[in-house]
């Protein structure tokens, strides 16, 4: 039996399935700020904007100023080309934490990705769903001041630093939209695999440029001491390859002691797309941009 998918858009609505990872309540060491929790934003509704407090500006601001200095040498260059977009247009910098609306403008003139804001981890079934449509559920909430350097959960320093910028290069928005579909409809064995996929590629994967190994992976260029420990010689690296790094184990809570290195993005690209069509599914998807929604074959 096909799992039930989203066909169109709205069907988004039903994406929603919130993982509680991490409880505040039985985990003492990772203090959470206050969450805006979030209505679903029903279709059409513009995303809220979010008034943050001086404290949580004082945290963006710490983040943003740290990562900012190290972004040059270690990001690869279409993060690069992104961000310096992001703040010539977008009012990216360290002063203000951009809002989720002006964000999500920008990405769909560039790429036609969006956002849709999200109170938490969402289930990788629904994330990566959401993905085949070129919706990216981001979160709002900022991580607790205590702890700025760490956020054991995905928070706006984590979305806007990481996923955004690269969320502006058309090439690497393809590569995640071709995630997403691959996920629809697929057991949860192949989404174990697409979401491990997911994992040592969009949040920490590493490329090739210019004979020297950048990042690209969200997970790193969002926080400030596994991006130097991931580009410094003390980790181990694996050519990417998808078949070998589907079943890669991961850590969630300390650094990863293995990445994977791709030759390129459009690399990746060719090598996602033939491990994607060997997945079995009794049926084929194809997206349809006019009208937002799948014809499935
Ligand atoms: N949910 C949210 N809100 N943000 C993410 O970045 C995210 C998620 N990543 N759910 C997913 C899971 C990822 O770890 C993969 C697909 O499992
Ligand atoms: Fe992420």
């Amino acid at each position: 039996k096909v799992p039930w998918f989203p066909r169109k858009i709205r069907d988004l609505d039903k994406c929603n399935l919130l993982i509680t990872k991490y409880d505040p309540d039985m985990d003492q060491d990772h203090p959470v700020s206050v969450y805006v929790y979030l209505s679903n934003i029903a279709r059409g509704e513009p995303l809220p904007r979010v008034e943050y407090t001086p404290e949580e500006v004082a945290t963006w601001r710490e983040v943003y100023r740290t990562l900012r200095t190290i972004y040059p040498d270690l990001a690869c260059r279409q993060f690069l080309g992104g961000l310096q977009q992001l703040e010539r247009e977008c009012g990216y910098g360290e002063d203000s934490i951009p809002q989720l609306r002006e964000v999500s403008a920008f990405l769909k003139e560039k790429t036609g990705f969006q956002l849709r804001p999200v109170a938490g981890l969402l289930s990788a079934r629904d994330f990566l769903a959401s993905l085949a449509f070129r919706v990216f559920q981001c979160t709002q909430y900022i991580r607790h001041a205590s702890a700025p350097m760490h956020s054991p959960e995905p928070d706006c320093c984590h979305e806007l630093l990481g996923h955004i910028p690269m969320l502006a290069d058309k090439e690497f928005a393809q590569f995640s939209q071709e995630i997403g579909l691959a996920s629809l409809g697929a057991s949860d064995e192949d989404i174990e695999r697409l979401s491990t996929l997911y994992w040592f590629t969009v949040e920490f994967g590493l490329c090739k440029q210019n004979g020297t190994v950048k990042a690209y992976g969200a997970g790193l260029l969002s926080s400030y001491g596994e991006l130097i420990y991931a580009l410094s010689n003390e980790p181990e690296y694996k050519p990417f390859n998808p078949e070998e790094t589907a079943i890669q184990p991961y850590q969630d809570q300390t650094f990863q002691p293995v990445y994977f290195v791709s030759e390129s993005f459009e690399d990746a690209k060719i090598k996602m797309r033939r491990y994607s069509s060997s997945i079995q599914r009794p049926f084929s998807v194809r997206y349809d941009p006019f009208t937002c929604s799948l014809e499935v074959l």
